[in-house]
């Protein structure tokens, strides 16, 4: 909303604009059966579900429009790496038949407009307030209700609480020294303008080579004169091998459409391809190197998910993985002293998030590219004139931070959680978030979490996980509703051993070896602990099926209302 004041006060005055914003406000403040926050794939569908389930639900978003991810991540190169006909609701199968699929990976511009025709069509705009930043969720313990505040004012109190946040949005902008005397241009790709940036003529640094700075790098490179890309862990990228999708495939695709999404939700990842089933040490080495060759031909998830089925638990078997993708960066960089620094040597492959690019290792052969080693050559300072490393200044007139984010615990301890008895969010997590199924906190009842730590989410093709939390809550809700109860809290031990299957799970796999994200590590002082849960979707949905059909157990149940009438039938 803010925005849209700064305008308003402008045409017309700031006295009558403090008036019109205070009634706007206090139209949107009150009382409510749930408030969501986010306004992403999974806010825009919370808020569907719990509208059409009949409760009175309040939608909040920082942002001024719908998309979340897709509002926020609009730097040039941003780009799903889910394919186009996975990566959509599967609850509109009259939508889905019209929205068109053009090519194999949708790009943020048609993610976006894809939400927000959506929101279009199933009104949901109204139910959303924008431009609200949420910075404080606290729990009332007398009351049993949550009030929740925003930057802007707004305040609204509501007995259940979903964040819609996403697990990648609390963005992490390293400190440099000098930063701020910095005389160009800074961005972040986690917050891009929403104008053009120019770059033509100019000279960029680019800090970070995770899935954002491998986007990026190859537009920024076509457009700005030169390119400086500052690297601290060379990645494993895979090619994505983008194209214009066979309008013949995706009519056969869209009539087979429902029998597709049923199978994409049984699978571990959100996407129907079939999981490998053998050992590369069961095959001759001329067989894998054909298998490797042909998932790499294919790009995307068929090398991600598609070669060996112990790639990320057989150290061995990872060795092949991860020398494979050296040559095939020694083949395609044409400078081998800059072949070997992008070849990643420090973790094994993909235990950090495997970037998916398109002509990323092609872009270091322009004339206009070059590649500073940060662990040969650290970066010292940030100058007036651009970037200082130990052994030379590199002068620059734009620096884009693809520096990551605190992933997962990040966007929901930003928003100011404190629960029963007065307890932080952070603090209750001070060794490391502990929930029941990703979904709930043990002393913060009746708040849910939408793609938080201990959720498949962020390692899934993630909407279909969304779909999955947000059905389950949703109907969990209605059942609290109808058996009387006003709300539900984990229950701690269930929490535990939830927690505890998470990293065991984690632990059978090289994953924990890595300084990733997944690990908290990226994030200087959080907790070393493997965040999502990698079992599965299928299975975890399989587990959610099964607690919600046992009545629920592992969660305490309120039973106010019901005492409370029955103590009134009493009297
Ligand atoms: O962030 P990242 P991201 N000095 O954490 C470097 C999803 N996503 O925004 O590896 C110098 O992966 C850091 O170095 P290091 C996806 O799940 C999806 O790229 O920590 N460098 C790393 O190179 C993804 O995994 C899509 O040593 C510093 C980079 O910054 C997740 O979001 C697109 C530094 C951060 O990489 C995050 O991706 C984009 C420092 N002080 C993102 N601090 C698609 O689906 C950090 N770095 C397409």
């Amino acid at each position: 909303m803010r925005r849209w004041f700064a305008t308003a006060v402008q045409r017309q005055g700031a006295e009558v604009c403090r008036t019109i914003w205070a009634v706007a406000i206090q139209t949107q403040a009150g009382d409510y059966d749930a408030v969501v926050i986010g306004a992403g794939f999974a806010g825009l569908y919370m808020v569907y579900r719990l509208r059409e389930a009949g409760f009175r639900v309040r939608g909040l978003e920082a942002g001024s429009g719908v998309g979340g991810t897709w509002y926020w991540n609009r730097y040039p190169g941003a780009r799903c790496d889910s394919e186009s006909m996975y990566y959509s609701y599967s609850f509109l199968p009259e939508f889905e038949q019209e929205w068109p699929l053009e090519q194999r990976y949708p790009t943020q511009p048609v993610i976006l407009r894809y939400l927000q025709t959506v929101a279009g069509r199933l009104d949901l705009l109204k139910d959303f307030t924008f431009g609200s930043r949420v910075d404080s969720v606290r729990f009332d313990d007398g009351a049993r209700r949550w009030t929740v505040r925003a930057g802007d004012g707004l305040t609204v109190t509501a007995r259940y609480v979903v964040t819609a946040t996403g697990a990648l949005s609390a963005a992490s902008r390293p400190r440099f020294e000098g930063a701020e005397d910095f005389a160009g241009q800074q961005y972040s790709t986690a917050s891009w303008p929403h104008e053009p940036v120019p770059l033509a003529g100019r000279r960029v640094g680019l800090i970070g080579t995770g899935s954002s700075g491998v986007q990026v790098l190859p537009e920024l490179a076509r457009q700005a004169e030169s390119v400086t890309v500052f690297q601290r862990t060379a990645q494993f990228v895979t090619p994505a091998r983008q194209e214009r999708l066979d309008p013949r495939m995706v009519e056969l695709w869209k009539a087979n459409y429902q029998e597709i999404r049923r199978r994409t939700k049984i699978t571990p990842g959100g996407i129907p391809i079939p999981s490998p089933i053998r050992s590369a040490l069961e095959m001759p080495a001329a067989e894998r190197t054909a298998l490797c060759e042909e998932a790499w031909r294919r790009g995307g998830i068929w090398f991600l998910d598609g070669t060996f089925s112990d790639a990320v638990t057989s150290p061995e078997v990872n060795a092949i993985v991860a020398d494979f993708v050296r040559s095939k960066i020694g083949e395609i960089i044409d400078d081998p002293v800059v072949a070997e620094k992008l070849k990643p040597r420090t973790h094994a492959w993909g235990t950090k998030r495997v970037p998916v690019g398109s002509d990323y290792y092609e872009t270091y052969n322009r004339p206009n590219v070059s590649l500073v080693d940060l662990r040969a050559d650290p970066i010292e300072r940030i100058t007036p004139a651009g970037i200082r490393t130990r052994s030379a200044e590199h002068p620059l007139d734009v620096i884009v931070y693809a520096t990551g984010f605190d992933a997962l615990t990040g966007s929901l301890e930003r928003l100011g959680v404190i629960g029963r008895d007065g307890v932080r969010l952070q603090d209750a997590w001070a060794g490391g978030p502990r929930t029941y199924l990703g979904l709930m906190v043990p002393g913060f009842p009746n708040l849910f979490t939408i793609t938080g730590p201990g959720s498949p989410g962020v390692v899934t093709n993630v909407p279909v996980a969304i779909e999955q939390h947000v059905e389950w809550i949703a109907e969990f809700l209605s059942y609290l509703r109808e058996h009387g109860h006003d709300g539900a809290e984990a229950a701690p031990d269930a929490a535990d051993q939830w927690t505890a299957h998470v990293r065991e799970v984690a632990d059978t796999t090289l994953y924990p070896t890595a300084d990733s994200w997944y690990m908290g590590a990226n994030i200087p002082g959080k907790p070393r602990v493997f965040l999502p849960y990698i079992g599965g979707l299928g299975v975890y949905r399989r587990r959610c099926d099964e607690i919600a059909a046992g009545g629920y157990p592992g969660f305490v149940l309120g039973s106010s209302v019901v005492a409370q009438e029955a103590a009134h039938g009493a009297g």
